[in-house]
C-alpha cells in the first residue's frame, strides 16, 4: 500500500512494451513505516529522486515529456489520437498509458501507429517516477522525441507525484462542473495547461467557461488555458500550436 495516498501503487504493477514483454515489479515488501508522516516523506523524498533521474535522461535526449492529467474520461486519450494523428508528420512521438487495468488506451494509441507502452499500476491510483523508469528501459526512446505521459484518471494523487516531465498539462470537460479547480488546486496548480475539453457540449450542460477559467486562475495565475473539442475539432489547433511552442527542435518535415 502506498502510504501517501493510500492507494496500492508500487506493491503490484505490470508493464506492458508493446504488448509484447511483460514484467512484474514487487516493491516496498518490506517496508513498515512508524508513523505516516515519516513514509509520506520519504515516498515523495525518493519519488523526486528519481523524477530528477528521469527529468535529467529527458533533457540529455532533447525528449519533450508531457504529463497529462486529468479525471477519468476528461479525453486524454481521444486528445492523444487527435494529435498523434495530426501531428505525426511532423514530429516523433511516443507515449506511456498508465491506467489500473486493461490495454485499452495503449491499443487506442497503437492504432495510430506511435511507440507505445502501457503500465497497469493495480489498485495504484497514479503513476510514479519509479514505473516510468522500468517503461523507458524498454522503449529506446530516439532523441528528440515528444513522449506523452497519459496518467491514471484521478485529479488527486497524480499531482504529488513527480515524473520527470517538463510541463504538466491537466485537461477538464465540460461535463465536470466549473468548480473543480477550486475543489482540486494542487492539480491546477502544478499544470502549465490547462484544456478545457468537450465544448461541443457546452449547449447542452450547465457549465460556465469563465467561471472555469476564473477559479483556474485563481489557483494557478499563470496557467494558460485552451478550449477545444476532440470531437468537432475546434480548438485544436490551438493546442499545436502550443505544442509546437514547447519543441525544442526543428520539425522532420
Ligand atoms: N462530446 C465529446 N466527447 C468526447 C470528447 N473528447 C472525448 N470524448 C469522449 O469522452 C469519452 C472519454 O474519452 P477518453 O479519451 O477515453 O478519456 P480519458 O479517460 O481521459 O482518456 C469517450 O467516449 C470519448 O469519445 C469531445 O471533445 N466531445
Ligand atoms: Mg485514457
Amino acid at each position: 500500500m502506498c502510504a501517501t495516498c493510500g492507494c496500492d501503487s508500487g506493491s503490484s504493477i505490470s508493464i506492458h512494451h508493446e504488448h509484447h514483454e511483460h514484467e512484474h515489479l514487487h516493491e516496498h515488501d518490506n517496508h513498515h513505516p512508524k508513523t505516516v508522516i515519516d513514509v509520506e516523506k520519504d515516498v515523495l523524498y525518493q519519488n523526486n529522486l528519481l523524477a530528477e533521474r528521469n527529468r535529467g535522461y529527458f533533457e540529455a535526449k532533447n525528449i519533450l515529456a508531457l504529463n497529462l492529467v486529468s479525471s477519468p474520461g476528461s479525453g486524454k486519450t481521444s486528445l492523444l489520437e487527435k494529435t498523434l494523428t495530426d501531428l505525426k508528420e511532423h514530429l516523433e512521438f511516443a507515449v506511456i498509458e498508465g491506467d489500473q487495468q486493461t490495454t485499452n488506451d495503449a491499443d487506442r494509441i497503437h492504432a495510430t501507429g506511435t511507440k507505445v507502452t502501457q503500465i497497469n499500476t493495480g489498485k495504484g491510483c497514479h503513476l510514479d517516477a519509479h514505473m516510468i523508469i522500468h517503461a523507458l528501459q524498454g522503449m529506446k526512446l530516439k532523441d528528440n522525441t515528444v513522449l506523452f505521459i497519459e496518467n491514471v484518471g484521478n485529479l488527486v494523487c497524480p499531482a504529488m507525484f513527480d515524473l520527470g516531465e517538463k510541463e504538466r498539462v491537466v485537461i477538464i470537460s465540460v461535463t465536470e462542473g466549473d468548480d473543480k479547480p477550486l475543489k482540486y488546486p494542487d492539480m491546477f496548480y502544478s499544470s502549465t495547461l490547462c484544456i478545457i475539453n468537450k465544448t461541443d457540449l457546452l449547449p447542452y450542460v450547465p457549465f460556465n467557461i469563465e467561471k472555469v477559467k476564473e477559479n483556474a486562475k485563481k489557483v494557478n495565475p499563470s496557467l494558460d488555458i485552451i478550449e477545444l473539442s476532440c470531437t468537432s475539432g475546434e480548438g485544436l489547433q490551438q493546442w499545436y500550436h502550443w505544442l509546437k511552442s514547447k519543441v525544442l527542435v526543428p520539425e522532420t518535415a
